[in-house]
């Protein structure tokens, strides 16, 4: 008979998830997520959670690893790093696709937690390994094994790191010692609620969802017409409230990204519009599209479009006005808001 391996130590599995890119790992005890279930429900009743559902789904459940797991006691808790280098910024018609949306990260992170998980079930322990899942409040679970501290932008910072950091955890039986939780490090700083483009953060570490360009870029139906020229080039996903972030932007680069970009900075928004909605979910698919429909993938480039194409663009405005005459009325609304948006500024350059 085969002698059951013995549970990895805590040291071991930081070095083999380390092989993979995780650069931070930390230990928190699987009791239930105070905070993050009263916050769950706060903002459900102030109406900041929207209509998104992930971890508002089933609170019970995302704050509670035991509902995962059976007789939980710790979670392992990981960071991926997802820093890349940027590129230029091209003229005219352009589309930007937020940092962490160029590769999938979680993939990496996933498996790597996962052969974890494996290892920790083969000496006879349960393990589950969890990542941007909505069973579990990533952030939650970061700062209560002491990853980092929860920033007024509502990211989890690695001290010496900052925040361009995915997070993952294995929710476990077996019995690891916590680490220790980390002091705030944000400070009298106020950078990323100033910086917000559409005012979202209402409070420090409260997102109002139904503000924030990337929730309303991921919501199906008509994007708010009050939010749209803020939007700017964004096409997926909003790093403003990082990019102003001092800890964030002085001290990211100390951890890169290994994996090789799926996706460049920059996309052509006229692309998206000339694309089949197979191709679209073959090239994007990683992304949250609502119902997997790649007309909100659409309407977003159509905005983005209304926000970045040169007057003298004519391709581009042929394509919108055959969108703003088709029989789909929500991106047409979108089309013709944009073609409004363009001449506008055609007239605003004859001044
Ligand atoms: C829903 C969701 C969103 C929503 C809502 C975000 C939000 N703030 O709630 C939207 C679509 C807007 C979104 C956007 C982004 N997201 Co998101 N998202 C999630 C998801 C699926 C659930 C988050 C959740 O449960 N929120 C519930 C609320 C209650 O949690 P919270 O905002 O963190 O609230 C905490 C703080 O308020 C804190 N708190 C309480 N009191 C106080 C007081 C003070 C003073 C402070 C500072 C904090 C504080 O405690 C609360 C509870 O823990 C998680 C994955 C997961 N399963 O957890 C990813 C996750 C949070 N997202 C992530 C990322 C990367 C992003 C974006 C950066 C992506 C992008 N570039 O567009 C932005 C950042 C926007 C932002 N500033 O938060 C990462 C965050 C990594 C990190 N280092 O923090 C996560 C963890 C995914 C992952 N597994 O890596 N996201
Ligand atoms: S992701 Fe963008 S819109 Fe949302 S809170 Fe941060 S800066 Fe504001
Ligand atoms: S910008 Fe300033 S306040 Fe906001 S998260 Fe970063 S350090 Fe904290």
């Amino acid at each position: 008979m085969r002698a059951t391996p013995p549970l990895p130590s805590i040291e071991a599995i930081t070095a083999e998830l380390a092989t993979v890119g995780i650069t931070h790992v930390g230990v928190a005890p699987a009791t239930h997520m105070d905070r993050a279930r009263r916050a769950l429900e706060n903002r459900k009743v102030s109406g900041y959670s929207d209509t998104m559902s992930f971890t508002w789904r089933n609170p019970d459940r995302s704050t509670t690893p035991e509902m995962s797991v059976k007789n939980a006691q710790s979670l392992i808790v990981a960071a991926l790093p997802y820093l890349s280098e940027d590129t230029t910024t091209p003229e005219g018609r352009r589309a930007h696709i937020a940092r962490y949306a160029r590769t999938d990260h979680y993939s990496i992170l996933r498996g790597g937690l996962r052969e974890i998980a494996r290892q920790i079930r083969a000496a006879g322990e349960r393990a589950v390994a969890f990542a941007d899942d909505n069973a579990l409040v990533d952030r939650e679970a970061a700062y209560l094994a002491g990853l980092g501290w929860f920033g007024k932008n509502a990211n989890l910072l690695i001290p010496g790191a900052g925040s361009y950091f995915v997070l993952g955890s294995i929710v476990t039986s077996a019995r690891y010692n916590p680490s220790e939780p980390v002091a705030d490090g944000c400070g009298s700083c106020t950078r990323c609620l100033d910086g917000c483009p559409t005012g979202a953060i209402v409070a420090p570490g409260v997102v109002d969802a139904r503000r924030c360009l990337a929730w309303l870029l991921q919501k199906p139906g008509t994007f708010p017409h009050d939010m749209r020229t803020a939007l700017g080039d964004r096409i997926y996903g909003c790093d403003e409230c990082q990019e102003v972030c001092p800890p964030t932007v002085r001290l990211g680069r100390r951890a890169m990204s290994s994996a090789e970009p799926q996706l460049g900075e920059w996309i052509d928004p006229l692309d998206i519009l000339s694309m089949s909605d197979e191709s679209l979910l073959d090239t994007f698919g990683v992304w949250y599209i609502a119902e997997r429909n790649p007309r909100w993938l659409r309407r977003n480039a159509i905005i983005v479009l209304g926000n970045t194409c040169d007057p003298s663009d004519v391709r581009a405005l042929r394509v919108l006005t055959q969108i703003g005459d088709g029989d789909d009325e929500v991106l047409a609304e979108h089309a013709r808001w944009a073609i409004s948006e363009i001449a506008g500024r055609s007239e605003t350059s004859r001044v």
